[in-house]
C-alpha cells in the first residue's frame, strides 16, 4: 500500500531525523519479527519465550531511561516505538510498557543505587524480567484502599495481600509490589522463588491474549529491609510510574488504529458489492474519512504532549487527555473498520477485531476512560469526584 493516512498531515515533518530513524527502525523489526507470528500468538493465547531478550537486543526496554544499559532516548521516540509495537499488537507494547515505564521506571525513579545495579542492566536487556502489582481483587480505579501490607518485622518486612490483573505477574524475575505501610505505601522488590509467593494466570480472556495476566498471592513474605523501594512513601511512588506508562499508550493506541485502518482501505479496494468496488460507496468514504481525521489529530495531540515531557513540563491531566483520547478513539476506529470488514472482520484473518478486543484492555488498564474523564473534572473545576 503506498497511501498512508498518517501523510495528511506530514506527521514525519514534526519528527527529528533521529525520531524517525528510531521509528523506522522499529518498524522494520517490528514487520520481519512480530507480525507474521502475532496473530497465532493472539489464536493460541501465548507469548514468545524470548521476546524479552529480542526486544532488550533492540534496545526498546527501558529505551527512555537514562544509565544502567538503557537506550536514553527521547519521551517521543519510546511514544513512536509505542506506536509501532501496538500496531502490530497490544500485548506486544503491554510488555513493553510494564518492563519499561512500570517496573524499570519504579526502580529508576525511587529505588537506590544497589537496588539500580542489580536489576535495571538485565532488564534492559530482557534477561530479567519484571512485572508492577498495584490492582487488587476489590481495589483497582481506587489503589488508595489497597489491602495488600507491609509490616515490619525485626530488620526486614512481612508482606500479605493478593494483587491480580498483574501483566507478566508469573514470568516475572522481579515484581514491584505496591503495599500499605505504617507510614502510607511503599513498593517492593520480590524475586521469583521467594517463600510465600505463587502465581495464578487468568485464562478465557478474548482481549490482549498475546500477553500473561496474573494473580500474585503473598502469604507471610518475608523480605529484607533492602527490598523496600526506599524514597516511597505514599500513592506518589506508583502514580508516576502510571504516568509513564499512560504516556506510551498515548502514542501506542493510535499504532493499533493506524494499523485498523490500513489493513481495511486494502480490503474495500478489492471487495466488490453490488457490483462496485466497496471504496467506492459514499457510506464507505465517510467512514474513511472520519477515522483518518480522528487518527490525525490523536497524533497531533501525542506529539505535542510528547513535546511537553521533553521539556520536563507534562501534567498528569495533560496524560489524561491523551490517553482518554488516543484510546477512545482508536477503540471506536477498530470498532469502524470492523464492520467495513463484513464478516471477513469477526476472524482474526484481520487485524481490527484483534485491535477492537485488546483495545477494550488498553481502554480500562492504566486508569479508565471514566478516571480519566474524572480526572480532567477535576483539574477543569477544582472538585474532587472519585469519592
Ligand atoms: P491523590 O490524593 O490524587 O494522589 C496521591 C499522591 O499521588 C500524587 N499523584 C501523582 N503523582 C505522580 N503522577 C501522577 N499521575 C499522580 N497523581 C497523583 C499526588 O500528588 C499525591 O502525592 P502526595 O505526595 O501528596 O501523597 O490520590 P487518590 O487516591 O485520590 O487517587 C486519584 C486517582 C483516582 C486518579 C488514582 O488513584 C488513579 O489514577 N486511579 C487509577 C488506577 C490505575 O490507573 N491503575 C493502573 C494499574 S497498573 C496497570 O493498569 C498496568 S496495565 C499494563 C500496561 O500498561 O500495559
Ligand atoms: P473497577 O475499578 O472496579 O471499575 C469498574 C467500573 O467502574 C469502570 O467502568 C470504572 O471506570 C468505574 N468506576 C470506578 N470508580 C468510579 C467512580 N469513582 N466514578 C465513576 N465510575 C467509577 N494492574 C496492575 O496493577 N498491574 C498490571 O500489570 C495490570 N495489567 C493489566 C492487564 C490487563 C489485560 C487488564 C485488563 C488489567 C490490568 N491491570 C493491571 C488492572 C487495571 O489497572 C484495572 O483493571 C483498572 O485499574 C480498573 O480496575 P478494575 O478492573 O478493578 O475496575
Amino acid at each position: 500500500m503506498t497511501y498512508t493516512p498518517t501523510e495528511l498531515i506530514a506527521f514525519d515533518s514534526l519528527l527529528t531525523e533521529e525520531e524517525r530513524a528510531i521509528r523506522d527502525t522499529v518498524r522494520d523489526f517490528c514487520d520481519k519479527e512480530l507480525r507474521p507470528h502475532v496473530s497465532g500468538w493472539f489464536d493460541n493465547h501465548e507469548i514468545p519465550r524470548d521476546l524479552g531478550p529480542k526486544l532488550g537486543a533492540m534496545g526498546l526496554l527501558g529505551m527512555h531511561l537514562e544509565g544502567y544499559g538503557c537506550a536514553g532516548t527521547s519521551s517521543v521516540a519510546y511514544g513512536l516505538a509505542c506506536m509501532e509495537l501496538e500496531a502490530v499488537d497490544s500485548g506486544l507494547r503491554s510488555f513493553v510498557s510494564v518492563q519499561g515505564s512500570l517496573a524499570m521506571y519504579a526502580i529508576h525513579r525511587w529505588g537506590d543505587e544497589d537496588q539500580k545495579q542489580r536489576w535495571l542492566p538485565e532488564m534492559a536487556a530482557g534477561t530479567a524480567i519484571g512485572c508492577f502489582g498495584l490492582t487488587e481483587p476489590d481495589y483497582g480505579s481506587d489503589p488508595a484502599g489497597m489491602r495488600t501490607t507491609a509490616r515490619r518485622e525485626g530488620d526486614g518486612w512481612v508482606l500479605n495481600g493478593t494483587k491480580t490483573w498483574i501483566t507478566n505477574g508469573s514470568l516475572a524475575d522481579v515484581m514491584v509490589i505496591w503495599a500499605r505501610t505504617e507510614d502510607g505505601y511503599g513498593g517492593f522488590l520480590v524475586e521469583k522463588g521467594t517463600e510465600g509467593v505463587s502465581t495464578t494466570d487468568i485464562h478465557r480472556k478474548v482481549s490482549l491474549r498475546a500477553s500473561i495476566t496474573s494473580e500474585i498471592s503473598l502469604n507471610d513474605v518475608h523480605l529484607p529491609h533492602t527490598s523496600r523501594l526506599p524514597q516511597t512513601d505514599s500513592l506518589r511512588g506508583p502514580l508516576s510510574c502510571l504516568s509513564e506508562a499512560r504516556f506510551g499508550i498515548i502514542f501506542g493506541a493510535l499504532g493499533a488504529a493506524r494499523d485498523c485502518i490500513e489493513q481495511t482501505l486494502g480490503y474495500v479496494q478489492e471487495r466488490m458489492v453490488f457490483e462496485k468496488s466497496l471504496a467506492s460507496y459514499q457510506l464507505t468514504q465517510a467512514k474513511l474519512a472520519d477515522m483518518v481525521l480522528e487518527l490525525d489529530k490523536g497524533l497531533l495531540l501525542a506529539l505535542q504532549l510528547g513535546r511537553m515531557k521533553d521539556a520536563g513540563d507534562l501534567p498528569p491531566q495533560s496524560i489524561s487527555l491523551g490517553k482518554l483520547n488516543s484510546t477512545r478513539e482508536a477503540l471506536e476506529i477498530a470498532r469502524t473498520c470492523r464492520t467495513l470488514l463484513g464478516a471477513s472482520g469477526i476472524t482474526t484473518e484481520y487485524s481490527p477485531i484483534r485491535h477492537a478486543n485488546n483495545l477494550e484492555s488498553v481502554l480500562t488498564y492504566e486508569g479508565t476512560a471514566e478516571m480519566h474523564q474524572l480526572i480532567l473534572g477535576q483539574a477543569l473545576t477544582g472538585e474532587q469526584a472519585f469519592r
